[in-house]
């Protein structure tokens, strides 16, 4: 290996946590190498352009160059169990990831947010909290923005990750000052071996925590470890003690509340859907967990305007209101958007389809049995087919448009139209994103 004795680190990876590794490395007088199993990765011009002097490796990973390093940065794309990341472990190398690299740098509160649903509305929300605050707060991670570039900005009060099962598998030193799993339900079992590789990878957000937020209503969220650190947890049941938050009845309406201490009314939430609140009370409960006071807390919720293609209210059309879910990639997401936007009085209508993952779908057999009916999209719409319930009214569309024309014949005034995929888009879009856009536009060309 050329320079081997002198390039003891080497990035795994050019996609934005790549680069934002090498950035951070070369400010601290870091000498690296970089290697992706990609021919044309996306930041190569960037890294040539910055660091021509580096040595960059493409192609399949070799081991005999991963087991010359002293220390390995691997990026989430890329799997720890490829063989020459495993057998470098073996030999002693050190195995992190960008996580790690901000944890270990990092002075000031971080809040860990990790989940296989809702991630990045509550990373959201509880940056716009702790800005409510008053405190400088940087908001990164899986959302987006690597966490090393955040470090770069200048200091913060404080940060809130959202952080991936793959992340965190790669991090060790992170000392949460309040940690949440917000749910768990399948995904990424194209990565894991199994559900419980799955979920164990997200329980190492906990690890070392000052505050262990759990989802009550999820059992798959319970501590499994660190069970001697403080315990928060939220759920739509009242709350029990001050330890948990939750919904309450008070003079006929419903509320938000930690104890017996009542936040605000559930009307004043903007968060669509019972999952909607959710999401806030786990906001609060990180706030509560960092010390914020409630108010600018409830004040952020109240002005939380949903993320695009998050149950996003599109428009009326036909007397029916259409919602953008074109986020949901999962199944678990599909069937918290669709129980929490029905309605016993207002049919409702979805768009299931895409790329499958290999997901098992049955649990739409009962998940969905209250849905008037169903249009597929996609590649893996016959798979899905097989596991909608008997009596549903299935369409076979195709493509999108064709299933918000079929829809526009179907609706009536007062129903709700849902576009919850619950499968990735790769097969007809470029992303989550560029489905929900056409989705809005389709909609919006509908007269109205
Ligand atoms: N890749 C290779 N070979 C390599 C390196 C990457 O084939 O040597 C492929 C990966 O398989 C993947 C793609 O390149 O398909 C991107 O991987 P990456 O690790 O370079 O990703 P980044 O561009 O650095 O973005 C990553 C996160 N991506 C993944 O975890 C796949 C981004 O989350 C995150 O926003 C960003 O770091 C900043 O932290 C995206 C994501 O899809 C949004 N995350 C998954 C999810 O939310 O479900 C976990
Ligand atoms: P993530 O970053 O984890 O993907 P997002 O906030 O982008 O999370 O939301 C993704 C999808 O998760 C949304 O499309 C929505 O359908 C679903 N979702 C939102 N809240 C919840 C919840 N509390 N439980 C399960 N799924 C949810």
């Amino acid at each position: 290996v050329a320079n081997g004795q002198q390039q003891q680190w080497l990035i795994i990876g050019l996609g934005i946590t790549g680069l934002s590794v090498a950035r951070y490395l070369a400010a601290q007088g870091i000498t690296f190498a970089v290697a992706d199993t990609r021919l044309h990765p996306p930041g190569l011009e960037e890294l040539e352009l910055h660091w021509p002097d580096v040595d960059i490796w493409l192609g399949p990973l070799d081991a005999s160059l991963t087991c010359s390093m002293s220390t390995l940065v691997v990026s989430p794309g890329v799997s720890v169990s490829e063989p020459a990341i495993v057998a470098a472990r073996a030999a002693g190398v050190a195995v992190i990831g960008d996580v790690e690299l901000f944890c270990q740098a990092v002075t000031v509160p971080v809040i860990a947010i990790t989940g296989s649903n809702a991630k990045s509305t509550v990373t959201t929300l509880v940056g716009q909290m702790a800005a409510r605050a008053g405190l400088h707060v940087g908001v990164g991670g899986n959302i987006g923005l690597p966490v090393l570039d955040l470090l770069q900005q200048g200091p913060h009060d404080c940060y809130v990750l959202e952080l991936s099962s793959f992340q965190l598998e790669t991090t060790l030193s992170l000392q949460a000052k309040a940690s949440v799993i917000l749910n768990i339900s399948e995904d990424h079992l194209d990565r894991y071996a199994s559900m419980e590789d799955y979920q164990l990878a997200k329980q190492r957000i906990h690890h070392r925590s000052q505050c262990v937020i759990f989802n009550r209503d999820d059992d798959q969220t319970l501590p499994l470890h660190n069970r001697k650190a403080p315990q928060l947890s939220f759920g739509l049941s009242a709350p029990a003690t001050a330890h948990e938050l939750g919904l309450v009845v008070h003079s006929g309406a419903r509320w938000l509340a930690r104890g017996e201490q009542l936040l605000m009314p559930t009307t004043a939430v903007p968060l669509a859907g019972e999952h909607g609140l959710a999401n806030a009370l786990a906001a609060l409960a990180l706030g509560y967990a960092a010390g914020w006071p409630d108010q600018p807390m409830c004040d952020a919720i109240r002005d939380f305007e949903a993320l695009p293609h998050r149950c996003q209210r599109v428009a009326e059309r036909g007397g029916a209101t259409w919602y953008n879910d074109s986020k949901a990639t999962n199944v678990g997401a599909t069937l918290a958007a669709v129980r929490g936007l029905q309605q016993p009085d207002r049919a409702l209508w979805l768009i299931l389809g895409g790329e499958g993952k290999g997901q098992d779908f049955s649990p739409f057999q009962t998940g969905l049995s209250n849905v008037r009916g169903v249009a597929l999209i996609g590649r893996d719409a016959v798979i899905i087919a097989e596991h909608l319930p008997g009596h549903l009214h299935v369409e076979p569309c195709g493509t999108l448009p064709e299933a918000v024309n079929w829809l526009a014949t179907q609706v009536a005034p007062g129903d709700q139209v849902l576009l919850s995929p619950a499968c990735a888009s790769f097969d007809q879009f470029k992303g989550f994103a560029h489905r929900g856009e056409v989705f809005s536009q389709c909609v919006n060309n509908l007269p109205a």
